[in-house]
């Protein structure tokens, strides 16, 4: 029975953009268990975007990640040992223990998975967090119609590029823009957009708009928000909505941004833009997961993972979100 454990730490409040010194990989004994606990190793961890935020001092719906302690995250692992009448070893679970290849867990927050119905690791990509909120997002926040031009940014990541396909399925004309030419022909090539374009080789985001959106845009699905975003407030519709789900592009500023104020286009546009987080439907999950994994079977939905291997590159692999590095969902293989 192995008794080490390695966990990633965070080391430091990152200042801008993290580095890897953030971290740090720690070894620790793995605790015995008591009544009513179980052992799980972990086989994948998923890094997001959304880890920004908890590394920083800034108020949210969750503590922040105090210095020394475990990176959060979601997790899937196998029971390797238990003391939890409701857990063998060898179920594979869904939870939450973050960076570290071993924890000891109660059972409070931990789900099962069932490997027979999809690997595990789409329990934290299509199925998982990323796939609620492309599903929930688009179409209670963004009430698509056929016939709807929908925008998407950072479409090739693991919430946009499951975007663009819904919108399809929903009849809509999809457009996208990600961060390299691998990432544009991927999207029109492979997953079905109308159009893409790499919005680092546009210099006018005004008229490449004009350009791949000749008709307005009816829906923007928000991941970056930033300059590209400032000109699609310019580009939309009459009853245009915009889906505010993330601003990667501000995620490692340390002065808050100002401005432009293009709030006079929601005016003359009758428009709405409105911010949401996927956890507001987490009653729906289930149903979520059932679409998804339908489209899935029906080969109406792709989805790409990037792995990388070895838990001591889960800060890199956070960091490379970042730097575009990721094709659709971004996942680190820690065992198994
Ligand atoms: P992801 O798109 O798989 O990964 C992040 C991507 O963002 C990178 O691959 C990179 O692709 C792009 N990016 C990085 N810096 C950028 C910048 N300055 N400008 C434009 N693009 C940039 O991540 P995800 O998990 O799917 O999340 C996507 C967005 O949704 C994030 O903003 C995240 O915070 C948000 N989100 C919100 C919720 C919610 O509940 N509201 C839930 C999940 C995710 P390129 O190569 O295209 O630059
Ligand atoms: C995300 C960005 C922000 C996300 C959640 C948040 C689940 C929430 C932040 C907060 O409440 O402070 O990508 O994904």
């Amino acid at each position: 029975m192995t008794t080490v454990n390695r966990q990633i730490v965070l080391a430091a409040r990152p200042v801008g953009l993290p580095k890897p010194s953030d971290f740090r990989l720690v070894e620790t004994p793995v605790p015995g268990l008591t009544e009513g606990q179980f052992l799980v190793k972990t086989n994948f961890l998923s890094v997001d975007p959304y880890m920004r935020g908890r590394i920083s001092e800034a108020k949210s719906y969750a503590e922040p990640v105090q210095i020394g302690q475990v990176m959060v995250g979601g997790t899937v692992g196998t029971v390797v040992e238990s003391r939890h009448p409701g857990y063998q070893a060898g179920n594979t679970v869904v939870g939450y223990w973050g960076w570290q290849e071993y924890a000891v867990v109660d059972g409070q927050g931990i789900e099962r998975f069932d490997t027979s119905l999809a690997r595990m690791s789409t329990t934290l990509g299509v199925l998982g967090m990323p796939g609620m909120t492309a599903y929930f997002g688009l179409l209670e926040i963004g009430k698509p119609k056929p016939g709807d031009t929908v925008f998407v940014s950072g479409a090739a990541g693991a919430v946009g590029s499951l975007v663009g396909q819904i919108a399809k399925i929903k009849g809509c004309r999809v457009v996208g823009s990600a961060g390299s030419q691998q990432k544009v022909d991927y999207l029109t090539g492979e997953l079905g957009f109308d159009a893409a374009f790499n919005y680092k080789e546009v210099k006018d985001y005004d008229a490449k708009l004009q350009e791949v959106c000749p008709g307005g845009i009816d829906v923007y699905f928000d991941n970056v928000g930033g300059p590209l975003t400032d000109a699609v407030f310019t580009q939309i519709n009459v009853g245009a909505r915009i889906v505010v789900c993330g601003q990667i592009d501000q995620y490692n500023a340390t002065r808050p941004p100002r401005g432009p104020r293009l709030f006079w286009h929601l005016i003359v546009k009758q428009a709405r833009a409105e911010g949401f987080l996927v956890f507001q439907f987490a009653g729906r999950f289930r149903e979520g997961q059932q679409q998804m994994a339908e489209w899935i079977k029906e080969d109406r939905v792709k989805y790409q993972e990037t792995i990388v291997d070895g838990l001591e590159y889960a800060p890199a692999a956070f960091i490379g979100l970042f730097h575009g590095e990721n094709m659709g969902k971004q996942l680190v293989r820690v065992s198994g």
